[in-house]
């Protein structure tokens, strides 16, 4: 279903400008409802990453809070967050499985995958290697074992980010066999305000994209073809929630969107196909 370059939807990198309010009303209608009920339900949609990958910041920018000036970079999930999206008539309640507490992040995963009737979606939250380590003591050490400058750290990232998706899909074609399995799943990579340059766009897209022949878009095969190409939808999609330097034993990556109509544009992407699943 995906076929626009990434470098294609941002305004600052196409040459006839897009309707830029041709999502407007879609966009109008998504907002968080009240989480007075959202904890007694079953999930329909899960968000599952590796620590730090931007999960809640995510989250806390669809639903607008970000927007907030009293609003702060939360610290590290311990618990699942759930919330509760609406768009039309239709509302999903959303849970977010934090990337760092193993045990409350298994549990998460079960429950969503295993225990609940109602999964729809799966959001896997990437981010390109631009991760950054919230243990000060893993930092150290991680940068004493030779990981020391960006793009070292962001190999090491994906590599995780390999593993770590490997065991999602392996979750995922699990609920095939159980009759409880989702029918999309979106891999959305995150900051990518930290990768905004035509060329990485494209290049980051084409590792990520479900027909690519990079090693993440084989993983993204091998479960179609274990589950059914027509039973799950698969689309990758970019996003920025939030601007920020990546800064890494004195190597920086700069934050990079040159305009909020181009995180707009993100925005509206991501709620499209999100929307059309
Ligand atoms: N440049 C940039 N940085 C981001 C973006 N989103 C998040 N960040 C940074 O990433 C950090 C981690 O984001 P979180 O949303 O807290 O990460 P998480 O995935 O929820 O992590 P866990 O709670 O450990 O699972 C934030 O504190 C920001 O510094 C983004 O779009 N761009
Ligand atoms: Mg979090």
């Amino acid at each position: 279903m995906e076929i626009e370059k990434w470098s294609d939807i941002a305004p600052s990198f196409i040459k006839v400008p897009i309707t830029a309010y041709k999502y407007r009303t879609l966009i109008q209608k998504w907002w968080k409802k009240s989480l007075a009920y959202a904890n007694l339900g079953d999930t329909n949609i899960v968000v599952l990453g590796r620590p730090s990958v931007g999960k809640s910041v995510m989250m806390a920018y669809l639903y607008r809070e970000s927007n907030d000036l009293s609003w702060k970079l939360p610290l590290a999930s311990k618990d699942v967050e759930t919330g509760t999206l609406t768009l039309g008539d239709w509302t999903k309640l959303i849970r977010v499985v934090p990337g760092q507490d193993l045990t409350k992040r298994y549990k998460g995963i079960n429950e969503a995958f295993n225990q609940h009737q109602q999964l729809e979606g799966v959001i896997y939250v990437a981010n390109w290697g631009y991760t950054d380590v919230w243990n000060v003591t893993q930092k150290e050490q991680m940068i004493e074992n030779g990981v020391d400058n960006i793009e070292k750290l962001r190999i090491t990232n994906l590599a995780g980010e390999l593993e770590d998706f490997k065991f999602i899909c392996k979750k995922i074609q699990e609920t095939f066999a159980i009759g409880k399995a989702p029918k999309w799943l979106a891999i959305v990579v995150n900051k990518a305000d930290l990768f905004f340059d035509k060329n990485e766009l494209d290049t980051a897209q084409a590792y990520y994209h479900p027909k690519g022949d990079s090693d993440f878009s084989k993983i993204i095969q091998q479960l179609m073809e274990q589950v059914g190409e027509q039973r799950l939808k698969c689309a990758c999609i970019p996003l920025c929630s939030y601007e920020k330097d990546l800064e890494w034993n004195g190597d920086t990556v700069k934050t990079n969107l040159r305009g909020e109509e181009n995180r707009k544009a993100l925005a509206m992407n991501f709620f499209k196909i999100i929307a059309n699943f």
